[in-house]
């Protein structure tokens, strides 16, 4: 017995033949609820995907994200379904995995806050780390290795201390926080599956990646809110960390596209998904600023730095030395032409429009919470 038939503890779930289980297509989606998952999950229901995602029980609204497809798909045909689970919670993913017979598996979960990454270290590992270890093993219990295809969610954060630029699939790791070293062990274990077990399972190398549904708590979003809350009165002053820092910053609705592209291969490889540009976060300040009607104007340097509106003479920038870290990323830079090359992927998005969109979501969702108080 090889493959499906060799899980006679799955047999009452009536199973399908080999040649019918791939004649369907049936996505689960770890991570689901989060920035990445909600546009994943746009795309595949376009290409008629039935689409599965595995939700953390919370005590507070966690699927707001996903609503607008909840809502459209509820009639129809049972396309989109979610499960309560866990990556820490391996008999779960198991269960899941053989409840739904995926035949795509994106691993998007984690707990991906790199800051607070050094104050979780242990629990991040496990999620970000044994958690992909745990899917991985889950498909193999439920004998799905050879049926289903993988993804897995890496990071440029792997590359962490600059070795070289720009940094490719070729360019040397060197993690810098408790986030990154868990994403490495992530990386690592899914080649090797891929080597040991002949899973069709991939790594997207993904650099940044933003929208209007990005966490608040990562600095371009949490700077595209405040540029709107105080072009309408709403907050004073944003605090940042290191301004100097430079990231290579896409649109995430494009990002998800390469995503897909990686599982629809003849074979299983690992690609870099990147803009191939750079900017300081101080740029993305300035911009955000810019598409609200405020000029900026520095001065001081390090934790002494700060911006004034200059028709105020008010200080909406300053640093609060909180939201350093304690090893840095300093530059990062992609090169996605393996990607562009072999995948036919190219970036739809660029910085500027980026902003801009960002920004006008943030002014929509402020002004309507204002007009709601009055
Ligand atoms: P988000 O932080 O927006 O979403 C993370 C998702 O993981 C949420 O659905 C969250 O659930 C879920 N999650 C957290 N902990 C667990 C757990 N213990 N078990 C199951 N699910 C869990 O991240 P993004 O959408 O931005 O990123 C998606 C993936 O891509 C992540 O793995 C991230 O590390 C990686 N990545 C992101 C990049 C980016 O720039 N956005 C770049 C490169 C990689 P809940 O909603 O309940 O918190
Ligand atoms: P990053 O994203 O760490 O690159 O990880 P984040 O937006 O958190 O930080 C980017 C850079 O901005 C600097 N910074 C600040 N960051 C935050 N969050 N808050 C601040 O106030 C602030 N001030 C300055 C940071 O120091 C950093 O240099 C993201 C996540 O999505 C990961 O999951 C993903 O793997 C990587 O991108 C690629």
């Amino acid at each position: 017995m090889s493959g499906i038939d060799a899980v006679p503890t799955f047999a009452k779930l009536d199973l399908p033949s080999v040649e019918d289980y791939h004649k369907r297509k049936v996505a689960l989606i770890s991570g689901i609820t989060g920035q990445d998952g909600s546009y994943l999950t746009e795309l595949l229901l376009s290409k008629g995907y039935q689409v599965h995602g595995i939700i953390r029980r919370s005590s507070s609204f966690n699927t707001g994200r996903l609503h607008h497809l909840y809502e459209d798909q509820h009639e129809k045909l049972n396309k989109f379904k979610l499960h309560y689970g866990d990556l820490s919670d391996s008999t779960n993913l198991v269960y899941v995995i053989a409840q739904v017979q995926p035949t795509e598996v994106y691993n998007l979960g984690a707990q991906s806050h790199v800051k607070v990454s050094f104050e979780m270290a242990e629990y991040t590992g496990d999620v970000d780390g044994l958690g992909t270890l745990r899917l991985l093993d889950a498909i193999r219990t439920c004998g799905l290795e050879k049926h289903v295809r993988f993804y897995q969610a890496s990071t440029s954060e792997l590359y962490g201390k600059v070795m070289e630029t720009p940094q490719s699939e070729t360019t040397p790791f060197y993690p810098r926080s408790p986030y990154g070293c868990a994403k490495l062990y992530a990386f690592w274990i899914t080649v090797n599956y891929r080597e040991a077990y002949g899973m069709y399972a991939c790594n997207g190398i993904l650099f940044n990646h933003e929208s209007p549904r990005r966490g608040r708590t990562f600095v371009t979003r949490k700077i595209t809110r405040a540029a709107a809350d105080i072009s309408l009165g709403k907050q004073s002053c944003l605090y940042l960390g290191n301004l100097d820092a430079q990231r290579d910053w896409g649109h995430a609705r494009d990002y998800v596209e390469g995503m897909w592209l990686m599982l629809q291969q003849p074979e299983p490889q690992d690609f870099v998904l990147a803009t191939g540009e750079t900017h300081p976060v101080r740029e993305f300040v300035e911009k955000s600023f810019t598409a609200v009607g405020i000029q900026l104007k520095w001065s001081g340097s390090g934790e002494g730095e700060q911006a004034i509106d200059v028709k105020t003479g008010k200080a909406v920038v300053k640093i609060d030395p909180k939201y350093f870290r304690p090893a840095e990323v300093e530059l990062l830079l992609g090169n996605p032409s393996k990607a562009e090359r072999v995948l036919g992927w190219k970036r739809k998005v660029d910085f500027d429009s980026l902003v801009k969109e960002m920004v006008k979501a943030d002014l929509e969702s402020a002004r309507s919470l204002v007009e709601d108080q009055n």
